[in-house]
């Protein structure tokens, strides 16, 4: 062990680490000096003892006002639907655009033991949500001529996983030099009484991912992002894999982002209900941010206009457009984004070497968003989606409540069957329909597609 990293473990109050280090093999030793060395103690102990100013997210949310918003196609939208999708056409046309999916969750919520994007979400097909969201991606470079690079974010729990699930469908079509996997940072997690790291066991410290936020420097420290810049790739466009609806790589969302100039969009949906679980835009003291649903006081949820709509309607779904050049700025800015803090159960061994699997939050855990980049961006606004065609995210086991499988699939048979029904297709009622993004990847190519008027009378995927 260096002196020097003994030294800063005294230094920052960590040294019970090393409790059992001695009688350790010479393999487990370098694990956990190389884990302490990846680590940035200084931080910690600063995230630890507040140094970091917290978000005093209730004040914050009672001066938020609404985010500047477009809303496509209404009297207020001054860009217009048509010139925003030619805008976004030509960029996709020009190679311009890539693609970032987050896929570092873990899917607890979801009771599936494989990546998420692995569940077999197709109500016809079966087919996983990677599949589905990667053939969106074929389907929108060969409809414009250019490939449209993609860049999956892992974490430890999930990378390896994917990486053979990729591999062994030959990433659904997409060649190689278009697929990049990387995997997400982690932080370690402290005792939340005490703020000392715990131990998963003696010779590793006890590491979680480090959020989606950790995107931004997981893809500079990969090289990912000076890779996306030599290719000429001026935007990208982010989504979870959480969301097959998700609206990755949709010209119409690239134009207005495009024709704005900004360096950040996100994407929103109207709230239906006000704690409804979704992050919620606004703006703060002229600066857009998001402020999580279970930061948000109740009252001000919902806090309506004088005509009944809800005052902070704007529901963040995790959809943004980002320049490259504005991520580029933000990865020499070493706080580009602040660490939440979350309150979590997490399983540690103690001082006496006994094991704990708490059944009440026991510690803290350091988790980066993304969207903490919007107050960064020097222009950003929302455009608001419809929430029935861009939206059924996938977060639990069935017979919970609200987004589960059965829910995603639900929402994907009605979005499909509205579509072939503008295509003059008549569709016996409970008859599932599933539409394939190689297929059509909205309802005008649904009625490009359909040459005569179907009658649909069986379950059946549209593929090509
Ligand atoms: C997220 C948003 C919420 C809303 C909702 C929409 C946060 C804090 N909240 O809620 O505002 O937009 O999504 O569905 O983001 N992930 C990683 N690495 C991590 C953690 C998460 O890749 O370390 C990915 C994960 O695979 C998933 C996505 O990020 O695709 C969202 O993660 P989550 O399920 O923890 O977020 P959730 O549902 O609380």
């Amino acid at each position: 062990m260096r002196d020097s990293l003994r030294d800063e473990l005294v230094s920052t109050g960590q040294q019970h680490v090393l409790r059992f280090f001695d009688r350790l093999d010479s393999a487990g030793q370098s694990q956990l000096e190389q884990q302490l060395l990846d680590i940035d103690l200084r931080r910690i102990h600063q995230l630890v003892h507040g140094k970091q100013q917290q978000h005093d997210w209730a004040r914050m949310a009672r001066r938020s006002q609404p985010p500047p918003a477009f809303q496509p196609g209404a009297p207020s939208d001054t860009v217009g639907r048509e010139r925003a999708r030619q805008k976004g056409e030509q960029a996709l046309r020009d190679g311009k655009i890539g693609v970032i999916l987050v896929a570092g969750g873990q899917g607890t919520r979801l009771g599936f033991p494989h990546p998420k994007g692995m569940f077999p979400i197709g109500p016809v097909s079966h087919n996983s949500i990677f599949q589905i969201l990667i053939e969106r991606v074929l389907a929108f470079s060969r409809r414009y001529g250019q490939p449209v690079p993609l860049y999956v974010m892992t974490s430890p729990a999930t990378h390896d996983q994917t990486v053979s699930y990729l591999d062994e469908h030959d990433r659904f079509g997409l060649p190689a030099k278009d697929v990049a996997v990387f995997c997400q940072g982690t932080m370690p997690a402290v005792d939340a009484s005490t703020g000392k790291l715990l131990m998963s066991s003696d010779r590793s410290l006890a590491l979680a991912p480090d959020g989606h936020g950790g995107v931004l420097s997981a893809f500079v420290r990969d090289g990912l992002l000076q890779q996306a810049l030599d290719r000429g790739i001026e935007h990208l466009s982010y989504g979870q894999i959480d969301n097959p609806l998700v609206q990755i790589c949709q010209p119409e969302l690239i134009g207005y982002h495009l024709l704005a100039d900004y360096e950040m969009t996100s994407q929103v949906v109207r709230k239906s209900d006000p704690l409804d679980k979704v992050g919620n835009v606004v703006v703060v003291d002229g600066k857009m941010c998001v402020i999580e649903y279970s930061d948000l006081p109740e009252d001000t949820a919902r806090r309506r206009n004088a005509d009944g709509s809800l005052f902070l309607w704007a529901g963040s779904i995790a959809v943004h457009l980002f320049a490259v050049s504005f991520l580029e700025r933000m990865s020499h800015s070493a706080d580009a984004l602040p660490f939440h803090h979350a309150l979590k159960k997490v399983s540690y061994v103690d001082q006496l070497g006994m094991r704990h699997d708490p059944d009440q939050p026991n510690a803290i855990k350091f988790e980066q968003f993304v969207f903490d980049l919007l107050p960064r961006a020097e222009h950003a606004i929302v455009v608001e989606g419809e929430k029935s065609d861009v939206f059924a995210p996938l977060k639990n086991a069935d017979g919970a409540a609200d987004d589960t499988a059965a829910d995603v699939r639900n929402a994907m048979v009605r979005l499909h069957t509205r579509w072939v029904q503008l295509a003059g297709a008549t569709v016996i009622p409970g008859v599932p329909i599933e539409i394939s993004p190689l297929w059509a990847v909205d309802a005008e190519q649904v009625t490009e597609r359909m040459t005569e008027p179907l009658v649909i009378e069986r379950p059946t995927f549209f593929h090509e």
